[in-house]
């Protein structure tokens, strides 16, 4: 499991790169945003240089997509670490209206100090993340109406765009950066998987054989309930994979298999939710 390798470092990340370590003087505070299903592989390993010694908030966006008991785990994790980390369903507006006042407390200092002499301070925030983890959809739930432009595919956000959130907020959007290398091809997986990497780049029956492997090993009930297949233990994924286009008629003239289509539909119900509440990343279980 694992061994596809998977890059995806187009010409407009690095200029992104340029455009944060240029913008990164202007503002307060970094807004990171990772996704919920895949905490540690949607972290940019790249933003503790890039962004320096600036303030943080971490949110986890997808939560409806990922796995409630996981995010639990996650929840205790960071607790633990003393870290501030909220949880969030965009689309559904749910932890949204936290994001403010958490950005409120860990400036308080210095909006405190500005108070003191008599000064509203403007508050000027930055939004960095992995493509396609919703930065945009999170901008747009902040200030309740489509200040910047959010799909499902990554790479939807070009050039920075300053946004007003509040009287006194200002937001910078940014386009999703990955890194140049994933060490670990695994990180490279669940980046894709979870459609932070550009579908075209990637082999997607091979991508989908993966998916099938992590679920039959995290999830199988979830698969068979799915796809109405019977796993058994040690059942190769091509197996399985083979089983679900005979169950979902995906077939060729000849009775050949449409791995093709069937790729995309199970790549789609997954990103979608249909396959359930999946987290492909637990705390302490590697990546
Ligand atoms: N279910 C669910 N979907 C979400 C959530 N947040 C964002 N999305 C979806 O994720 C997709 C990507 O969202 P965007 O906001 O465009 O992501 P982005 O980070 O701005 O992407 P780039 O600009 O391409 O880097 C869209 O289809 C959103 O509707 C969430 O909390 N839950
Ligand atoms: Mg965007």
């Amino acid at each position: 499991m694992g061994n596809l390798q998977i890059q995806w470092y187009p010409g407009h990340m690095t200029k992104t790169r340029r455009y944060i370590e240029k913008n990164i003087g202007l503002v307060d505070l970094v807004i990171e945003v990772a996704d919920a299903r895949v905490v540690k592989s949607s972290q940019n390993p790249d933003f503790d240089r890039l962004l320096g010694n600036k303030k943080r908030l971490t949110v986890l966006t997808k939560k409806d997509l990922a796995d409630e008991s996981v995010n639990k785990k996650w929840e205790a994790y960071f607790k633990e670490k003393g870290r501030t980390v909220l949880f969030l369903n965009s689309t559904a507006g749910q932890g949204v209206s936290d994001v403010i006042p958490a950005v409120r407390k860990i400036l308080k200092e210095s909006l405190d100090r500005a108070a003191a002499k008599g000064m509203t301070k403007t508050i000027r925030l930055m939004i960095c993340g992995v493509p396609n983890s919703g930065k945009s959809t999170l901008i747009n739930a902040l200030c309740h109406r489509k200040a910047a432009e959010a799909q499902d595919r990554p790479g939807v956000t070009r050039g920075g765009q300053w946004v007003t959130l509040q009287k006194d907020v200002e937001l910078l959007d940014t386009p999703g950066i990955l890194w140049n290398k994933f060490e670990d091809p695994q990180v490279g997986i669940h980046l894709a998987l979870t459609g932070a990497v550009k579908d075209d780049v990637v082999d997607k029956e091979s991508l989908a054989l993966e998916l099938i492997e992590i679920l039959q090993g995290k999830y199988p009930e979830a698969l068979e309930a799915r796809y109405k297949i019977e796993l058994y233990p040690g059942e190769p994924p091509l197996e399985v994979y083979e089983d679900i286009c005979r169950k979902r008629g995906f077939l060729l003239r000849g009775n050949d298999f449409d791995y093709t289509r069937c790729a995309a539909v199970l790549l789609d119900e997954f990103r979608g939710g249909k396959i359930g509440r999946i987290s492909l990343e637990e705390p302490d279980a590697g990546v």
